[in-house]
């Protein structure tokens, strides 16, 4: 198996041409007495030389937008995505969440174009996607061309964000079914986010650099990891992949660059399952400082848009300090990840974990490490970088259904995937999150059968015997790909995608792709990319995920076989990796250029209308007897020292009534020269919003507002505002308000 990788940026196609230059123009330097039209053709000759060294240091000219648009749902009263947990209920939020999008086209053809979304969710999703594509179809003719084979809606994978916005049963079952609002604040601000990046198309170039970031990820799998074969695994000096990936879009109307797009691979898992504020986890801390630095960066335009795409995330942690029993201090054993036989009591730590707090310490040290990392590569970026060359934009897309696909492996032996299902391990959770149910990782036996559960599945289906030889050595908990009622519980059918620009090509993968699983992917797909002569030079593959669905985890067959929590999640069976890379390299002639579409497959179910639903909506707020919505309930102090926390209380209402999509619900302001300018919004992580009912009969509730004023806050003059709405009792009307606190000083 071909497994080297093919990070490393390779410049000599750029040498060689810089060597021809200096062959050729020692040439001219050396012809004498030319003619007046030989030394016309030589002009001629230079100028093609210019445009040639011009185009291997630059690359060739796109068509480039980026855009950046909110998709904060309901903070409050609805269940998180990620952890699967019952309890981890929103009670407000401390960072708004985003799409991000980027658009690449051909300059010469504009059908050739594709957009690469991330947004800050746990994972792309079918519904979603769906209403992605319905929207842009609304916006009417000028964005017919963003449809099913082009636009790639990729999940961050953080594990803070509203729920209940997925197709399939399986995840919505800890949301208590699907919210239409939940939903359509992702699905609205993606659109807009696509619209903006439209709005802003215009020519640029592309470059793309890496780095290593060696201290921001570790293998939260390693027993399985190690199962790989050994030679394999001596091919890299990390089992975990610590690459970060940057593609720089620089404008060349004025050279500013408008963004960049990165993947690395860590779980969203810092912010852990006891927080209920809304964050984009560590890949939203990275984005927000890297947007907040480049506003003041002399290289970056105005609305410079930095993302950071999950890339070979399945076996990684954030929690890099390893897993401790809570109990004894000890770690946890490795083989399984428990402590005395039980998953609760061992927990992955983050880099500040003693600060005990819901993660938020870690989450933002991990995403300030990544950002480091990326920022030192975008100041260093010139010298580093490999120019993307070669004008063609490709990309193709397909529907595969998983349920026994039948397809060769490398060696010709013929095997199958299966219809989904989840392992007894799955509901053991991971050290980032330990399972609710008393499962361990690995198990196999029916020693720790939890009653509960073994009842459930029971009852829902019991799995055919072809489908027990299939997904073996996989002990069947929940036969979900076989469940279709009331809907389908998880997907049988995947999106495969990808796209090329240049020498470029981005898988994009419905699966949480193992850190193996990832090389052995992209190597393939630059063997394929190579030996089919699909790009001009040195081709640089990445990985995106999870996008498009959600179809959980892709481990190697090796990991898979020993079923911890990520071979239990790999749904279609052993052979899934596999499948996947057989569909990517068998389908590689479709990034040739002038290449057409496969045929669509069978589009998969849309269950946005169908989704059951028990979440219920707001009923009416009052406020406190005798006060206003807005009044203040606790006052600020008069005066606080930089590094201290200001709080503030108001009379509030629920911010379900009016999400304030773009908007805020906390503001800090400034006086400056007897004007109030807003310097801190639900943008900023430092700035945290919590709602409190405080009693369901009246509808009261209220909000406070906290600024842990950072080191960079300036002494000066504050007030805090609170925006809410209020939905009145018998009419249901919504009405805004507002609260401001006394002023205060920092100092
Ligand atoms: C999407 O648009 C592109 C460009 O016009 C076209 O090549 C492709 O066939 C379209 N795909 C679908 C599924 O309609
Ligand atoms: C990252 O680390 C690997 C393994 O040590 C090394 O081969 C590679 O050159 C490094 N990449 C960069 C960009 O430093
Ligand atoms: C949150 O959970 C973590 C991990 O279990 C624990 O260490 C921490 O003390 C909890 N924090 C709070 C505030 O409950
Ligand atoms: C091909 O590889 C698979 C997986 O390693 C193995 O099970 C099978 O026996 C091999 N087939 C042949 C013909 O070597
Ligand atoms: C699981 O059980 C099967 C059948 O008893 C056995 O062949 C396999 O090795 C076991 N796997 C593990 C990880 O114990
Ligand atoms: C779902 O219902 C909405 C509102 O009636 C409608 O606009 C939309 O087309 C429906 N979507 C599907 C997939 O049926
Ligand atoms: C500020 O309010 C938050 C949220 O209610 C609370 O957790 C925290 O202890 C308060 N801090 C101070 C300094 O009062
Ligand atoms: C304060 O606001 C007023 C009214 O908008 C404006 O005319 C004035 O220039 C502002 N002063 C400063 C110092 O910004
Ligand atoms: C080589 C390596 O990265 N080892 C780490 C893998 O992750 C475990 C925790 O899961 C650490 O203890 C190892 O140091």
């Amino acid at each position: 198996m071909a497994c080297q990788q093919f990070h490393g940026a390779p410049r000599r196609p750029f040498l060689s041409l810089f060597f021809s230059f200096l062959f050729l123009t020692s040439l001219l330097g050396s012809a004498t007495a030319l003619t007046p039209a030989r030394r016309v053709a030589d002009a001629e000759l230079d100028k093609d030389v210019e445009a040639m060294i011009a185009r291997a240091t630059t690359g060739d000219q796109y068509l480039l937008g980026v855009g950046k648009a909110d998709i904060t749902g309901p903070v409050v009263e609805l269940n998180f995505m990620g952890y699967a947990s019952l309890g981890q209920i929103g009670t407000g939020l401390r960072q708004r969440i985003y799409s991000r999008a980027f658009i690449i086209g051909s300059v010469t053809n504009p059908e050739d174009r594709f957009v690469y979304l991330v947004i800050d969710t746990a994972m792309g999703d079918t519904a979603i996607r769906y209403g992605i594509l319905q929207g842009l179809a609304n916006l009417g003719s000028g964005y017919l061309m963003y449809n099913q084979s082009n636009v790639a809606v990729t999940g961050t994978h953080q594990h803070s964000g509203p729920g209940a916005w997925l197709n399939y049963l399986l995840p919505q079952v800890t949301s208590l079914g699907f919210s239409k609002q939940s939903y359509q604040a992702i699905v609205d601000g993606s659109v807009l986010s696509i619209q903006r990046a439209h709005q802003s198309l215009a020519p640029g170039t592309l470059s793309y650099a890496d780095t290593n970031i060696t201290d921001a990820n570790i293998n939260r799998s390693l027993y399985a990891y190690l199962q790989n074969p050994a030679d394999e695994r001596a091919k890299y000096d990390a089992t975990v992949d610590t690459t970060l990936t940057m593609l720089r879009f620089k404008r060349a109307s004025d050279g500013l660059n408008t963004g960049v797009l990165c993947w690395h691979s860590v779980h969203g898992t810092s912010m852990l399952e006891n927080n209920t504020h809304v964050t984009g986890d560590n890949k939203g801390v990275s984005s927000y400082l890297f947007e907040e630095a480049m506003k003041s960066d002399q290289s970056a335009a105005p609305g410079f848009v930095a993302a950071f795409s999950q890339s070979s995330v399945g076996d990684t942690s954030p929690n890099v300090l390893g897993t401790w029993c809570d109990a004894t201090g000890e770690q946890c054993d490795f083989e399984h990840s428990t402590c005395g036989g039980t998953t609760q009591d061992c927990h992955g730590h983050g880099p500040e974990y003693q600060k005990l707090d819901l993660g938020v310490a870690s989450c933002y040290e991990i995403g300030r490490r990544v950002y480091a990392g990326a920022k030192t590569l975008y100041d260093n970026f010139d010298s580093q970088a490999t120019a993307v060359t070669d004008p063609s934009v490709r990309f193709y897309h397909f529907f595969n259904d998983m349920q026994w696909y039948s397809f060769p492996l490398p060696n010709g032996t013929v095997v199958q995937t299966c219809p989904a299902a989840m392992g007894r391990s799955f509901a053991g959770g991971t050290t980032d999150g330990p399972g609710a149910f008393d499962f361990v990782q690995g198990d196999n036996s029916s020693m720790a059968q939890n009653p509960f559960w073994t009842v459930v599945s029971d009852l829902l289906t019991t799995p055919t015997q072809e489908q027990v030889d299939c997904q073996y050595p996989k002990p069947i908990l929940l036969d979900v790909g076989q469940m279709h009622e009331p809907y389908d519980w998880s997907p049988n059918i995947v999106d495969i995608q990808s796209f090329r620009v240049g020498q470029l090509i981005m898988i994009i993968s419905p699966s949480e792709a193992t850190t193996m699983t990832g090389r052995r992917w992209k190597a393939a797909v630059a063997e394929a990319a190579t030996s089919k002569s699909i790009v001009t030079s040195t081709p640089k593959v990445v990985l995106g995920g999870p996008a498009n669905t959600y179809a959980h985890y892709a481990t190697t067959p090796e990991e898979y076989n020993v079923q911890r929590y990520e071979g239990a999640s790999t749904l279609y069976g052993q052979w899934e990796s596999y499948a996947y890379i057989h569909l990517s390299t068998s389908s590689i002639g479709y990034l040739a250029a002038g290449a057409g579409q496969p045929a669509q497959g069978t589009l998969p179910p849309n269950n946005v209308n169908n989704s059951l639903s028990f979440i219920s909506g707001v009923v009416y707020d009052n406020p406190h007897l005798f006060t206003s919505f807005g009044d203040v309930l606790t006052q600020p102090k008069a005066s606080y020292s930089i590094g201290d926390v200001v709080n503030a209380s108001f009379v509030g209402a629920n911010p379900r009534n009016n999400l304030r999509l773009e908007g805020t619900f906390a503001t800090v302001q400034q006086q400056v020269n007897g004007n109030w300018t807003t310097v801190r919004d639900d943008h900023d992580w430092h700035l945290e919003y919590t709602w409190v009912r405080d009693d369901s009969l009246l509808g009261s509730s209220h909000v406070v507002i906290s600024w842990e004023t950072e080191s960079y806050t300036t002494a000066g003059t504050y007030r805090i505002v609170y925006n809410g709405d209020a939905k009145a009792p018998v009419t249901g009307k919504i009405s805004a308000f507002t609260g401001t606190s006394s002023t205060f000083t920092v100092s």
